[in-house]
């Protein structure tokens, strides 16, 4: 059988016989996700860069020639010699001139599922090749997380290959309680591919067990059960309510003081701030309600009802993507210990049932196959949403994990795998640092908003047009996938593309060491083979995987308990902490002195919430969380995302309440606005979302009109442009307060999906 694979699902390829194929989500997959089925869809392929081509200006002038006209001037096609020689000939003026520390190729974004012709590695190891480029650190998806939690448990990285099993959960857990729900459209991907789709089994199965399931947040429409209790909260007011069951638990002598004495460092410090020893406010019922608008009393019967059965709390990625982010990650951790239940089956805390399948998953972790990306000499790095004040602000300070660093002078960015028109936060923002480098290069399939504002753009080739390795970790699985067709008109592989600049750079021999895609293939197969074996696990011969096309690598598979040999003795399984121990106070992050993140965890006000608005001030929380019916703003243009859009444009979801002081009605087109842009977007009311909220998903191609207010319904160019704080500088997109009015008559059309003017060179 031949397969492909995309982060979302396994395929079957089936050939038709007429030279044409089908895809089908493999056979034993018992909940298939409906997101791309048909990547050679018309709608999609029509959008394809087919060849190399080149921004008109670049092309007359050369590197920084009317950096304003990026993405409003014609690109003039050239041969694939012709682009290859004017990239490799400004990289090496821009080495020269300059030095490697002014090339950006941090280049981040998820591109597609295989672990050969992944985006970031095989850019980064170009990159290398040719003496570094500034990275990024971090990701979008865990900015706040991804720093603080190796302080106060474990790295992220860690915790989530160890997250509690669902089998488990089902048969030990008697309470679930989650900030931002189980949402399963979330659990439809994994980053490299997903096997198996459990997650809506697995909260089917806490339901048939009695599990009590509680939601706390700003929407009920992020879980599959229609029985779960939902108390709605104001967005980012989390961490209050967190603290407030807290404060109940002390008073009423509720918490573990064994645990914290045994497993934990720092509670003293902590319940000084609780209860208000130290001068700040207590954090009584209360005072959480006045933050959050949950109910006192419902704060004190959650918190006796939490400590008296075995309780999982669990909190969603997004909450941490907020102003002050790093928050909820420590106060989850802080109140689980004080539940004293980490380590035992069924309880403690999961972070992130709900945003990949992969979390609960009773597959073994097995190291996967990785093409290197070699040693980048270059020291200097940003954190991965400060790109904006990166390119705004060369030379300035900024402060990150308590250190002091300074943002390079780029003069050339690179980008292959990753959409920041997509991506970042404060888009007109993006659009204003986007002038000043003086040659911006990005690999695409598609004419994606990013690529329409390069200077070069090179065509890349899909899953469908290549061999790779599929794998993800804790997915149970090896896929072969296996080429189901000739790159479509000029496109290359990225590999493919890299090759051909190495040769113009004299580099290729270090590069690609002699091999070709299969080559490399066959190689990373038997390095992971290598590694598997010293964990147990015997992979068949690469040949013999090649022809079988999927195997199984579930041995080792078993109930997973988060935590179970710390608790279980932690002096002989310590704690990656500087105490060993979970720091519910840190030494380590209070001895930096940051203003906005301190030495435990605590309430800080959002730099935008309800809770800031003077009476009068109409405006709303806006979240942009990720949408349902894609993979960010991958596929927009299948039928499958269309059948979700409201007269072309992004639905966003909206209290009836809210529509009816505006005199909105459901499928009317609308505004929604702030100080940093404008867009449209259709309105949906609904009741699953709490008066004063609304959300638009993340994902509507970018696409401005003569004015820059977005057509489509793009979140990001509402959305607010700082770090979560000094410490971890992750991104905010959740902070964010927007105007709406309608209904908008006569809306201009979309056109996010016509493609840019291509001229011929004269
Ligand atoms: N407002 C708001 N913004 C957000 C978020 C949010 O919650 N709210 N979430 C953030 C998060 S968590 C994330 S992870 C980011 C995601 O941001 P991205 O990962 O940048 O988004 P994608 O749309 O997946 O972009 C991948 C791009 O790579 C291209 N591509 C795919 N395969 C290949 C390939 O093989 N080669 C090449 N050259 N190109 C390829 C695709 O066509 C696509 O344009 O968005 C972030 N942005
Ligand atoms: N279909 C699909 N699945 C995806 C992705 C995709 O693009 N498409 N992207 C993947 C990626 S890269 C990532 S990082 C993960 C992200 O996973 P998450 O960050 O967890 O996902 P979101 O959908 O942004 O948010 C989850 C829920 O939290 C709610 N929420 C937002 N703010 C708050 C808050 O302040 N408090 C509370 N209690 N709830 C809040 C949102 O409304 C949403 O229902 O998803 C992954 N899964
Ligand atoms: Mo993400």
């Amino acid at each position: 059988m031949r397969y492909t694979s995309s982060h979302w699902g396994i395929y079957e390829v089936i050939e038709n016989g007429d030279g044409t194929f089908a895809q089908r989500p493999i056979s034993d997959d018992p909940d298939p996700s409906d997101i791309g089925h048909d990547l050679n869809q018309e709608s999609l392929q029509k959008l394809r860069v087919k060849q190399p081509a080149i921004r008109k200006s670049w092309l007359e002038s050369g590197p920084g020639a009317c950096p304003e006209k990026r993405g409003h001037e014609p690109f003039v096609e050239v041969s694939w010699g012709r682009a290859l020689e004017l990239v490799a000939g400004d990289l090496n003026r821009v080495r020269r001139d300059h030095g490697n520390q002014s090339i950006f190729a941090g280049s981040y974004g998820w591109a597609s599922a295989g672990r050969f012709h992944h985006g970031q590695s095989q850019v980064h190891r170009f990159m290398n090749t040719i003496g570094g480029y500034i990275r990024h650190v971090n990701t979008y998806s865990l900015g706040a997380a991804h720093l603080i939690m190796g302080y106060i448990v474990a790295p992220m990285k860690s915790l989530m290959a160890d997250h509690t099993s669902w089998d488990v959960m089902k048969e030990h857990t008697r309470m679930f309680v989650t900030f931002g729900g189980v949402p399963s459209k979330n659990t439809q991907v994994s980053p490299g591919g997903v096997r198996r789709h459990f997650t809506r089994g697995g909260m089917a199965g806490l339901r048939a067990a009695g599990v009590r399931i509680v939601n706390i947040g700003p929407v009920c429409d992020n879980l599959d059960d229609d029985e779960a209790e939902w108390i709605p909260i104001r967005p980012n007011t989390d961490t209050a309510v967190m603290l407030g069951i807290a404060y109940v638990l002390l008073q009423e002598d509720l918490h573990d003081a064994e645990f914290l004495q045994r497993y934990c460092v720092g509670f003293d410090r902590f319940s000084r701030y609780l209860t208000g020893e130290d001068g700040t406010p207590p954090c009584t019922p209360e005072w959480a309600e006045g933050i959050s608008g949950m109910p006192a009393e419902r704060i004190v019967q959650l918190a006796r009802d939490m400590a008296a059965t075995r309780t999982m709390i669990n909190m969603a990625w997004s909450l941490q993507r907020a102003s002050h982010g790093e928050q909820p990650c420590w106060m989850i951790v802080t109140l689980a210990a004080m539940l004293g239940q980490i380590g035992l089956p069924g309880g403690g805390f999961g972070f992130g049932y709900g945003t990949t399948n992969a979390l609960g998953s009773h597959y073994a972790a097995v190291p996967g196959p990785v093409f290197s990306q070699g040693r980048n000499p270059v020291e200097e790095f940003i954190p991965v949403a400060r790109i904006s004040d990166m390119l705004l602000k060369p030379g300035k300070e900024f402060e990150y994990e308590g250190g002091r660093h300074t943002y390079p002078d780029i003069r050339l960015v690179y980008w292959v795998g990753g959409n920041p028109y997509h991506h970042h936060q404060d888009l007109n923002r993006l659009e204003r640092a986007w002038r000043k480098p003086e040659t911006i290069v990005v690999h695409e399939q598609y004419w994606t908003a990013t690529a329409r504002r390069a200077d070069i753009v090179l065509p890349a080739s899909t899953v469908l047009e290549r061999n790779d390795i599929g794998f993800a970790n804790r997915e149970g699985h090896l896929v072969a996938m296996r080429k189901a067709m000739p790159p479509i008109a000029d496109a290359r592989s990225d590999f493919d593309i890299f090759c051909g600049l190495a040769e113009c750079m004299d580099v290729k021999d270090s590069f690609a060491e002699g091999l070709d895609e299969l080559g490399w293939l066959r190689r990373m197969y038997d390095e992971a083979g290598e590694r598997a074996l010293k964990g147990g696990i015997s992979l068949p011969s690469f040949d013999d995987f090649w022809e079988e096309g999927l195997i199984e690598i579930d041995e080792g598979a078993e109930a997973v308990v988060m935590l179970q040999s710390f608790r279980a003795n932690p002096d002989l399984s310590p704690l990656p902490t500087p105490s060993g121990r979970i720091e519910i106070f840190s030494e380590k992050i209070e001895s930096f002195g940051l203003a906005d993140c301190r030495g435990h965890a605590m309430w800080f006000e959002p730099h935008e919430w309800l809770g800031g608005l003077k009476s009068g001030d109409e405006r709303l929380h806006l979240l942009s969380d990720q949408p349902a019916r894609r993979l960010h703003s991958q596929l927009d243009a299948s039928a499958h995302s269309m059948a979700g859009k409201i007269r072309g444009r992004e639905p966003v979801y909206m209290n009836p309440h809210d529509a009816e002081a505006r005199n909105i009605r459901d499928g009317d087109i609308v505004e929604l606005w702030n100080e940093r842009g404008r867009c449209l977007a259709g309105a949906k009311l609904t009741d699953s979302i709490m008066p004063g909220v609304v959300r638009l998903s993340t994902g509507a191609w970018y696409d401005p009109d003569a004015d820059g207010r977005d057509k489509h319904g793009n979140p990001n160019v509402l959305t607010l442009d700082v770090g979560t704080s000094s410490f971890a500088q992750g991104s905010v997109a959740q902070s964010c307060l927007v105007h709406l009015s309608g209904p908008v008559e006569h809306p201009e059309p979309v056109t996010a999906f016509e493609l840019p003017e291509i001229v011929s060179a004269d």
